[in-house]
């Protein structure tokens, strides 16, 4: 379905014309990006302009026009290549009609990657992305490297790039949607975390899901390092696959190479060198997945050359990112923790596990057509006492729920609503855990509005 390698990197965009697609975020960064190349844009969304904020800025500028995605057919003549905005399927008509025209199309990822000045390290995975780029960002700049942290983290690469020196150091967070047009990408590390079943409503099937994953690597060679999580079963073949030299991670045993645990301390084995990492205690955040969000983030700084105590010192300060487990307050002994980023089930799973009291836990949310079944087995099997449920995906959860036998399920109008419940249910020891197991789009602009409503109501009550 993609296109060719327009191979953009190496061309100066005087006298290109590039068609941006979708004005949000990703699309004016990287219509920023082009102009200051030189280059001429065509933005275009499927919105009508009234209704696309905060875009005056750039159509002041004489070489930007706009059209709406339904008009671009008639529009194309003499665009030289598009970049697409993430959130754009790769099926979307709009993406089609430029296809039909023989228009290269490059993801606004890589092509504000092809103009990276500093090397940079990428991380995907299903869950664990932010708080790995987050630890990987900090590493580089304890190291005392400028560090320049972007991607699906919120903060384009297209942005990050104009500020970057040759000197600096980057890492981007990489969504599967940013993975369809991924020509020109070469990171030099890059980690793969895990994969679970998401975003099937866009790519239709978990092979499809896994395939686009490993477009992380397809650019990477024998100078680069891909580093893959070796307890994840649909990561193994990628070590034969990838041309890049493999690092393992992981939290149930030793590995060949790479970071590992052993008796309650971490470890980076790389030839006959080990070099203890940090013990257990050091890390701030709780749960094994953040143990293991911690071995790839040290392999990734470890393999750009930060030095292990540079390495320690970064594990033992690194608190965690916002809206993940985050501690909101204390009330009668109640503790409430707000983990609005886990927006598919395995990444609420996690949250579970990682609690030491019993949980009352509030889910649900918008709905991306994924089972809930091991959701509601981990519930079955852990400390949960009750689940407080709202959002679109309410009753499918309780109806996951149900086959499982399990009974106590509230279900609520708003989240308003489902802290009020479950504030009722709660005991002093008692951890109420809003981890909603589903993206925000139902009731919310993004996860992070989500979880700042949900503190909200939290320190009102
Ligand atoms: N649009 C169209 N046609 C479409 C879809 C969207 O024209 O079919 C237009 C919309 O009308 C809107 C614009 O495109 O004007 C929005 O573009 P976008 O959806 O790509 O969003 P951005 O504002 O560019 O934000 C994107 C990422 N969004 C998505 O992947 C959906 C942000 O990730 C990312 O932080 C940002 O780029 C900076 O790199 C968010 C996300 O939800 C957090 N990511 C998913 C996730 O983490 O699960 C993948």
């Amino acid at each position: 379905m993609n296109t060719p390698n327009p191979n953009i990197a190496k061309l100066d965009l005087k006298n290109k014309k590039l068609l941006i697609m979708g004005a949000g975020k990703s699309g004016q960064a990287a219509a920023s990006l082009a102009l200051q190349a030189g280059g001429s844009v065509l933005l275009s969304d499927d919105k009508e302009l009234k209704d696309i904020q905060n875009i005056d800025w750039l159509l002041n500028n004489s070489h930007v026009q706009f059209c709406q995605s339904s008009k671009l057919s008639t529009q194309l003549n003499g665009v030289d290549f598009a970049v697409i905005s993430p959130g754009i399927p790769s099926n979307a008509t709009s993406v089609l009609n430029v296809q039909s025209k023989n228009i290269p199309i490059v993801s606004e990822l890589a092509f504000g990657a092809s103009f990276m000045p500093c090397p940079y390290a990428a991380v995907t995975g299903t869950n664990g992305k932010t708080t790995t780029t987050m630890l990987l960002g900090l590493m580089f700049s304890k190291g005392g490297f400028v560090s320049h942290v972007c991607g699906n983290i919120g903060f384009p690469i297209s942005t990050a790039a104009l500020s970057a020196n040759p000197a600096d150091r980057a890492v981007v967070e990489v969504s599967s949607f940013q993975l369809e047009f991924p020509d020109g990408l070469h990171p030099k590390a890059a980690a793969i975390l895990n994969i679970s079943a998401d975003h099937l409503d866009r790519h239709g099937s978990m092979e499809e899901y896994i395939s686009l994953k490993k477009r992380i690597y397809t650019n990477m060679n024998g100078d680069d390092f891909l580093v893959l999580n070796s307890n994840d079963k649909s990561l193994k073949d990628a070590a034969l696959d990838a041309k890049a030299n493999v690092f393992w991670f992981s939290s149930e045993g030793e590995v060949p190479m790479g970071a590992f645990l052993k008796d309650s301390n971490l470890y980076m084995r790389d030839g006959n060198t080990e070099k203890l990492l940090c013990h257990i205690e050091d890390i701030q955040m709780p749960g094994l997945h953040n143990l293991e969000n911690v071995l790839a983030a040290s392999s990734l700084a470890y393999l750009m050359g930060i030095p292990v105590p540079v390495i320690r010192h970064s594990i033992k300060t690194f608190n965690g990112a916002e809206h993940r487990i985050e501690f909101v307050k204390e009330i009668n002994g109640t503790v409430y923790y707000n983990d609005s980023k886990a927006t598919n089930p395995d990444s609420t799973i996690k949250a579970i596990k990682a609690m030491q009291s019993p949980v009352i836990l509030i889910a649900g949310g918008f709905n991306k057509d994924t089972p809930f079944d091991a959701l509601a087995e981990c519930i079955v099997n852990s400390n949960v006492k009750a689940v407080v449920l709202t959002g679109d995906t309410a009753n499918q959860i309780a109806k996951a729920l149900k086959e499982y036998n399990y009974t106590n399920i509230f279900t609520t109008d708003s989240l308003n609503a489902a802290v009020l419940q479950a504030n009722k249910l709660s005991k002093p020891s008692d951890v109420v855990l809003f981890s909603p197991a589903c993206s925000s789009f139902d009731h919310f602009k993004s996860y992070e509005e989500r979880g700042n409503h949900f503190k909200d109501i939290v320190n009102n009550l």
